[in-house]
């Protein structure tokens, strides 16, 4: 990976090979403890800004509420010092990644009295299904591995632990040679991608999961909400079914690493023409103007740095 100068950690910067942590770390040993997935990408000429900063940071607040977690500085705090962070290691575009975790004061399961400790670090990211998975569309598998129970793990938040079903379904996905995961839900309805959510087009209207279906409550997700309501594009948010996305026009997949990732191919059927879709390519357009500050019905998106 790219490396960037400096990490911010409990308060202050420290150079990025110091920001490290003890060995009884209490998250590493358990999981416990939340995080989010940010973009900043340049808008002009030596200017950026990072996309809907404000929903990353108030959606990080509320993965700590689920959790029981109490972040020890305010959230005006956390939503500046991301700000601080693109601008202290001068990135143009990047990807930004606080994490909220225990610390090693004490082991054990119970949490009361553990430290919890904040870290913002910044780099540089690109596609993250790669260009040619942007431009032409990835190959998936549904995995062999379920989603999350809501009631086993409360997917309101984007907890780190929660993160092994995800490592478990794309590194069988990558072994079998496919790009990426579907996993369905314990139900067996279409849930989400292993870090992204999923749109299916079947006779021009739009289908997303909705929020019952075990999956994150993505920013992408509902930033695609919008766009199709500007593009004047009908979108129903219901249970979708595995043989849905197998008959269905286009595929694609959202998030904030992956962006808009068009879906050509699951489990060994063709979607729709092989290609990435029209209506993918017409959002996926539009989204990318959007976060270079190209459409100005949309600059309330963007937190200039
Ligand atoms: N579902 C999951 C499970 C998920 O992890 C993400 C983001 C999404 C949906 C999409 O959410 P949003 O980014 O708000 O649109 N996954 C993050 C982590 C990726 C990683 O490899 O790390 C991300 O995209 O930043």
């Amino acid at each position: 990976m790219e490396k960037s100068e400096k990490i911010w950690l409990d308060g202050k910067f420290v150079p990025w090979h110091e920001a490290n942590v003890h060995i009884l770390t209490h998250t590493l040993h358990y999981g416990m403890g939340v995080f989010e997935g940010i973009r900043c990408y340049q808008t002009k000429k030596k200017k950026s800004a990072i996309f809907r900063l404000q929903e990353h940071v108030d959606r990080l607040f509320n993965s700590a509420i689920v959790l029981g977690i109490e972040i020890p500085f305010a959230k005006k705090k956390i939503f500046n010092t991301i700000l601080q962070v693109v601008r202290e290691n001068k990135l143009e575009e990047c990807y930004i990644r606080p994490i909220v975790f225990l610390g090693h004061n004490q082991m054990g399961l119970n949490p009361n009295g553990v430290d919890v400790r904040v870290a913002i670090a910044a780099w540089p990211w690109g596609a993250y299904l790669g260009d040619e998975g942007i431009n032409k569309g990835i190959r998936v598998r549904v995995s062999s591995f379920t989603r999350h129970h809501v009631n086993i793990s409360l997917t309101r938040a984007k907890a780190c632990g929660y993160y092994i079903n995800s490592i478990l379904a794309k590194a069988e996905a990558v072994r079998d040679g496919y790009d990426e995961a579907i996993l369905l839900d314990p139900q067996g309805y279409v849930s989400e991608g292993s870090g992204e959510n999923i749109f299916l087009l079947s006779k021009g209207r739009l289908k997303t999961p909705d929020l019952s279906c075990s999956n994150l409550e993505g920013i992408t997700r509902d930033s695609v909400l919008d766009i199709c309501k500007h593009l004047k594009i009908k979108v129903e948010e219901g249970h979708m079914t595995r043989d849905e996305l197998y008959i269905a026009d286009e595929v694609f997949l959202t998030g904030t690493a992956a962006e808009i990732t068009p879906v050509r191919e699951i489990d060994g059927r063709t979607i729709g023409s092989g290609k990435r879709g029209k209506v993918t390519a017409s959002i996926q357009k539009m989204f990318f103007e959007i976060v270079r500050g190209k459409h100005t019905k949309f600059k309330k998106w963007l937190a200039e740095v």
